[in-house]
């Protein structure tokens, strides 16, 4: 399982995993944001050319940390679907998939912009956003100073200097009282940590990055991840 990352939220503690989920043992809850399911599809609509399997290589991961954790719950924090028709284009194998993963298990999709409507046919419960303990699940962070409001909708990305040179990572983003989750699908972009967007919601102290790496996450300081040039 490779080396544990614990992130920090409000005196929680949840456990980062480099796939880009949140696990929240004491709760048996798994979170992922940005799943962007159908991004491809709704290219293609538009004659630009994806190729056609993010929603599947997104499902297949999923599958990974369902089997790994066995969560009890799963919460995917907006932005589920690429687009307000994502949940019908979704092919027949993936709704299956989707199903299984549902089995015994609570299914939350919380709304995002991209997936405002409640999704149909494809199982769970839709919510605007979830308190759940000593947290607050949404999609989009709110301005101000919070405590305990985890969300997704920036899809950060930091960038580090290496030995083998600079890399751009996803990334979780926290100051121990508000954490920003890494996009989970497989096609969704990415936005720098040093953007303005995180200085706004985070100030400058005591917030880092937790970089998704191969097999595990790192710790990096802002000081430590580069501007976009
Ligand atoms: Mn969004």
């Amino acid at each position: 399982m490779g080396v544990m990352q614990v992130v920090e939220v409000a005196g929680t503690s949840l456990l980062a995993d480099a796939s880009g989920a949140l696990f929240w043992a004491d709760e048996r809850t798994l979170l992922v944001a940005d799943l962007h399911l159908e991004k491809g599809s709704s290219y293609a609509r538009r004659r630009v050319l994806l190729p056609p399997y993010d929603s599947a290589a997104s499902l297949a991961q999923l599958a990974m940390l369902v089997a790994k954790y066995a969560p009890r719950r799963v919460v995917a924090l907006g932005d589920s679907f690429h687009d307000r028709r994502g949940d019908e284009r979704i092919g027949e194998a993936e709704r299956v998939l989707l199903r299984s993963l549902q089995q015994g298990r609570d299914w939350i999709w919380i709304a995002g912009n991209h997936d405002p409507d409640v999704p149909r046919g494809v199982g769970g419960e839709a919510m605007a956003e979830l308190r759940l303990g000593g947290l607050l699940l949404r999609h989009e962070p709110s301005a101000g100073e919070t405590s305990g409001e985890i969300a997704g909708h920036l899809h950060p990305v930091a960038h580090v200097l290496s030995p083998s040179g600079s890399v751009r990572r996803r990334c979780f983003v926290s100051d121990r009282m508000r954490c920003i989750m890494p996009a989970f699908g497989a096609f969704a972009g990415g936005l720098n940590f040093r953007d303005v967007a995180f200085a706004d919601l985070f100030g400058l102290r005591d917030v880092m990055a937790f970089v998704l790496g191969r097999d595990r996450v790192h710790a990096v300081a802002r000081a430590r991840c580069l501007p976009d040039r």
